[in-house]
């Protein structure tokens, strides 16, 4: 067994090489830096903007409907011209970082720096520094507790009053710092509003009450052991110290999507005094323990082993180095899965918001893609792991998010529908955002809110929790499928669909009536949109069957359309058909795969049920290409372990690990030295579905019956899987030997 760590003999120069520690609430990336530490401070709930304040006299149906005449006439250049013109909405707001701690230290000799080492120790959720000076040997600890929900940092010297430190905190919001005796606040505000798109967005901090947005703080603690400590212009100073210990704690006025940050905020500073108060009370070594306690009770919960490579005690930049010369690091495949799952447990806890594109890690004010939810592939995919590794707690913010979105995604759903229910297109936010955004291209697809809600389902599934089933999930996947159900209309052919539809970020080139070449997103009928609207619709059935209710009139429609819906059509070569024709392709490299949407996440495609089609999704993936970003390669990984090929999954899992450096932006991912996938650039999807794609090469499913390794690639000849949950809810042990099942252990 491995010990899950990367370390690394130099401090980072750069975000993607700086380490991520977090609670769910809090992030903190840390550069190691030895004359200066670097901790770059985030807090989920620190975004731009202010609630939604839908107005009902926006009315924008009348153009969806006119937009279905014309798609249903072949017209679909001038459907997506009048939906351009009528259907956009604006933009979601930025996700933004609280700030950063600067921590200057002043060393008595001009010594060189030796034995460096940074780690993250992922066994304990416990980052460290250290190096010697001269003779002293200086080391730092950081953690970020979820139960005590602080940040604590122990900085020590091996020799009696050598350490010397000034302490900054800054941000690039609005704000101002305190600084006391041994403590250190900073009050922020985040802009009530923004506009623009990045690099050029303009931010506006407002006066009146009503719309000044989001308020935060930050509260610092430093306790010193020997020295003396002092508050000099902002900065907090040491003298001649053996140790210090630093607490911090960060909370804001976010009381919820629909309450105003200022006037219906939360005493966020009441919050925070408790919450020093708490962590003071107990002794370093107290909180430590009840923060190991609290994380390995989630971390241990599944084990994969691959076996040993001989690589482990490479730095994991350098091995990441090595992989590029030769693949032979089986272990590496572990680390980046129990990175993954460090990951789920460092941003995603229950009563947390879900993770953002970035988890809650980012230290831009103008991010990429505003780091927001992007609810087209990215939000999902990151909690495709979660359940699978045992970790549901973890899930919960992922049902929070959906029941706001049922809330708010109900204007969306009447006023540019006319429709039941409710409905999400890509872009989200942290005030429920859910219209379309930026532009038809990627904002006119309404799938977002049915594929969480199949999420929804998924819970179900794994944990089997029936009340949960009937008091959350399915009324959830009720309100999402009956948006489906009151916008479908008769293709032209007899049989139901979505009309129009897109599939996400791509387009066609199809012939006019005048037999000119036109190239559109909007076409009639788009699989991915039909895919997700018909699983749902046969989760909802399967729901009010396990649960015994009485919906005769909902399950009548949703039997009716089922049995009228045809989404799933192969095209003249054998693929699958993305759209409801077979139309020549701009893009065939597209990044997204969005018709396999029935193959994986989706269950529609299976061996059991449509062998048949299983050659057609090959096909498909055969032209698209294996390169992509990094979210891409990672669907690509789970997409090929459904397919059943183990070695084109590891392919896949191997180009995921291209070494990527920084600075570059692009469409071919890999992975940083710090393990965070490259989009690039860094973006957190890939992480984590890797890790789901891992799992997925060695646990499957043959309707619904478990089988196991359905997907083992030669390389991983012998290995072992512990504590992986399952739909069903069992919970099993594996281990395998020459590529066979050699155990196999029902737990739960
Ligand atoms: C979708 C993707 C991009 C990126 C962005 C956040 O629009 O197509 O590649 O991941 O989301």
């Amino acid at each position: 067994m491995n010990y899950a760590r990367t370390f690394y003999k130099k401090p980072a120069t750069c975000f993607p090489e700086a380490l991520p520690i977090g609670n769910g609430h809090m992030g903190a990336m840390i550069y190691g830096g030895c004359e200066c530490e670097k901790i770059s401070l985030n807090h989920e709930t620190l975004w731009s903007g202010l609630p939604l304040q839908p107005d009902p006299e926006d009315i924008r149906y009348p153009y969806f409907e006119q937009a279905r005449e014309l798609a249903l006439a072949g017209q679909y250049y001038e459907a997506q011209t009048l939906l351009n013109q009528h259907f956009i909405a604006g933009q979601s707001e930025f996700y933004l970082p609280f700030g950063e701690l600067f921590i200057t230290y002043a060393y008595d000799n001009e010594a060189e720096v030796l034995d460096y080492e940074r780690v993250l120790d992922m066994e304990q959720a416990i980052c460290t520094v250290s190096y010697l000076r001269g003779d002293v040997k200086y080391t730092r600890e950081y953690f970020l507790s979820y139960p005590d929900n602080v940040m604590a940092m122990k900085l020590h010297s091996s020799k009696p009053g050598t350490l010397n430190l000034a302490l900054e905190l800054t941000s690039q919001l609005r704000y101002a710092v305190q600084t006391k005796e041994h403590a250190m606040s900073l009050r922020g505000e985040c802009p009530g509003k923004s506009r623009g798109s990045r690099p050029e967005v303009v931010y506006t901090y407002f006066e009146e009450p009503e719309k000044k947005g989001i308020h935060f703080g930050g509260d610092l603690k430093l306790i010193a052991h020997g020295g003396e400590v002092y508050a000099k212009e902002n900065q907090l100073h040491v003298k001649a110290a053996d140790e210090v210990i630093i607490y911090l704690a960060i909370e804001s006025s976010f009381n919820g999507f629909d309450k105003l940050p200022f006037l219906e905020g939360k005493d966020y500073e009441g919050i925070l005094k408790d919450t020093l108060d708490k962590a003071l009370s107990q002794d370093y070594d107290t909180l430590k323990k009840r923060h190991i306690a609290d994380y390995q009770e989630l971390f241990g919960r599944t084990r994969l082993d691959l076996g040993e490579s001989g690589r482990e005690n490479l730095p994991t930049d350098e091995r990441l180095k090595a992989f590029q010369e030769d693949h032979d690091d089986n272990s590496l495949y572990t680390l980046l899965y129990d990175f993954g799952r460090y990951l789920v447990i460092a941003s995603s806890r229950e009563n947390t918001l879900a993770t953002n594109l970035q988890g809650i890690w980012n230290d831009e004010v103008q991010p990429k893609w505003r780091c927001n939810y992007t609810v087209n592939i990215n939000t999902q995919m990151n909690y495709w792991p979660v359940l699978m590794c045992n970790m549901p707690e973890c899930y919960k913010p992922l049902i929070d998010f959906t029941k706001m979105l049922s809330v708010t995604g109900k204007v969306s759903a009447a006023n540019w529908y006319n429709a039941e229910g409710f409905t999400v297109h890509h872009n989200v936010d942290i005030w429920g955002m859910n219209a379309p955004a930026h532009s038809v291209h990627v904002g006119f697809w309404h799938g977002a809110s049915g594929w969480l809600a199949s999420a929804m389902y998924e819970y179900y599934e794994y944990t089997q929790d029936k009340e949960y089933l009937r008091n959350t999930g399915y009324p959830l996947m009720k309100e999402a499928a009956l948006f489906y159900l009151s916008i479908l209309c008769d293709r032209g052919d007899g049989k139901l669909a979505l009309v129009p539809a897109t599939s996400p970020e791509n387009d066609f080139i199809y012939q006019d009536a005048n037999k000119e070449n036109k190239r559109s997103t909007v076409a009639r009928t788009a699989t991915m949109s039909d895919s997700i609207a018909k699983e749902l619709f046969g989760q909802c059935l399967k729901a009010i069957a396990v649960l015994g209710l009485e919906e005769n009139e909902f399950k009548n429609r949703l039997e009716n359309a089922c049995s009228k819906m045809d989404p799933l059509q192969t095209g003249k070569d054998g693929r699958l058909l993305e759209w409801d024709g077979d139309y020549e392709e701009p893009n065939p490299h597209n990044r997204h795969v969005s018709h396999l949407y029935p193959l994986h996440p989706g269950r529609l495609i299976n061996w059991r049920d449509t062998p048949q089609l299983m050659d057609a999704c090959k096909k498909t993936l055969a032209v698209r290409g294996d390169d992509g970003t990094g979210w891409s390669l990672a669907w690509k990984i789970n997409f090929w372990a459904r397919l059943r090929d183990g070695n084109r999954a590891l392919d896949l899992l191997n180009m995921q690990l291209k070494y990527m450096e920084v600075g570059i932006n692009g469409l071919s991912g890999g992975t940083y030295a710090n393990l965070f996938d490259a989009h690039p650039p860094f973006q957190i999807d890939g992480n984590f579905g890797v890790v789901s794609g891992m799992i997925e090469m060695l646990v499957g499913y043959d309707g619904d019956e478990v089988t196991f390794l359905p997907a083992l690639p030669q390389k991983w000849a012998k290995g072992s899987l512990t504590g992986v949950r399952t739909r069903g809810g069992k919970v099993y042990d594996i281990a395998w030997e020459n590529g066979k099942l050699t155990e196999c252990v029902c737990r739960e």
